[in-house]
């Protein structure tokens, strides 16, 4: 699989050994040691494992949780995640590298074609799909087509089995055993972590022998930049209404670091209208202030220093289909 490659072409190597030089073990899960090298010979089984599903299921929720730390934003809204995001786990000898996918809907712009995209993608490219549903005997077509679709071995996940008796997953259960032929299913809940450490042994039983991919402290392959703007688009997703945090988008324009230790940010929330852009900023700057101020907690907790952070709120009409402001985004293969 190329994977290797297209993590390269995104700069995952300069931008890891940037962090390593400027702010040591930031994305990484502790201090650089002198056994690094050692450990990550340790390694001998890895492989990929997407997770797929339909929106809202606890997709994101489940790859901070195998990951142990906050790479993905979460929201209560479908369509949190737009893009492919990667969570990487060695432990015990073994290699994880997560991919978090856009949850599977109908969609309705040429973002929702991308997004749909990296997720249908992503099936036929790892050594293991993670299907996450919900405990319903509802079977979505959208899952129908993955599983059909898949190129590796599915392992179904019912999360949120905390909002359920155990005697409902076993309709659960039968209902989704009667369309697949799973490799194992597992009842979890991402929220509380019941039934993680079972997943997890799962998973490892399934890669192939192999070395690492990554260093073994490796977290993700985001760019702070990225991460910073997810943080922000999660506010906006958590504390605005309706259809306007789905038409945001956002943009880092300056990240600094000051001698005095300190970060200054700059960034843009894009929307669609100016009457949204109203709503964002809120009477007297109210909401905008909501929203950075949320977030700059978030950046200051994974920077591990103080953070400024200006938000300015610009309207781009109809970016949704603008090819080139979607590529501007990221939001391109
Ligand atoms: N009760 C409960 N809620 C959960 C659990 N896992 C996730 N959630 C909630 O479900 C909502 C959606 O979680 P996400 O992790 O953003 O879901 P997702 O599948 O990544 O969603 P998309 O990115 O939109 O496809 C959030 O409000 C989570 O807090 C769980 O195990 N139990
Ligand atoms: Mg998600």
């Amino acid at each position: 699989m190329d994977f290797e490659g297209a993590v390269f072409r995104k700069g995952t190597v300069t931008f890891t050994m940037r962090l390593q030089r400027d702010m040591s073990g930031i994305f990484r899960k502790g201090k650089q040691s002198m056994n690094d090298t050692k450990q990550d010979k340790q390694v001998v089984r890895s492989g990929f494992v997407a997770i797929v599903g339909k929106p809202n299921v606890g997709k994101s929720t489940l790859l901070n949780r195998l990951v142990g730390q906050k790479v993905a934003i979460v929201s209560n809204r479908p369509q949190t995640t737009r893009n492919r995001i990667l969570g990487i786990l060695t432990q015990d000898g073994c290699q994880l590298v997560f991919l978090d996918t856009p949850g599977l809907h109908r969609p309705r712009n040429r973002l929702g074609d991308y997004m749909v995209r990296q997720a249908d993608s992503a099936v036929r490219e790892v050594d293991l799909v993670l299907l996450v549903t919900e405990p319903t005997e509802q079977i979505d077509p959208v899952e129908l087509s993955v599983l059909k679709r898949s190129a590796a071995p599915v392992v179904l996940v019912i999360n949120k089995v905390d909002t359920v008796k155990r005697e409902a997953l076993l309709g659960v259960i039968a209902a989704y055993a009667a369309v697949h032929e799973f490799e194992a299913v597992l009842p979890i809940s991402a929220r509380t972590g019941e039934g993680v450490d079972e997943l997890l042994s799962v998973l490892v039983q399934q890669m192939p022998e192999g070395p690492a991919f990554f260093p073994s402290d490796a977290l993700t392959d985001q760019t702070e930049r990225q991460l910073l703007a997810e943080f922000i688009r999660e506010k906006a997703l958590r504390i605005l209404d309706k259809e306007v945090p789905h038409s945001v988008a956002v943009e880092i324009e300056r990240f600094e670091q000051r001698e005095t230790g300190t970060v200054h940010v700059s960034a843009v929330i894009y929307c669609e209208r100016e009457s949204h852009k109203g709503i964002i900023i809120g009477k007297g700057g109210a909401m905008l202030k909501r929203i950075a101020s949320s977030a700059r907690v978030d950046m200051e907790r994974l920077l591990g220093c103080k953070v400024f952070l200006e938000v300015f709120v610009k309207v781009k009409q109809n970016w949704r289909e603008s090819d080139a402001f979607l590529k501007n985004l990221g939001y391109t293969e």
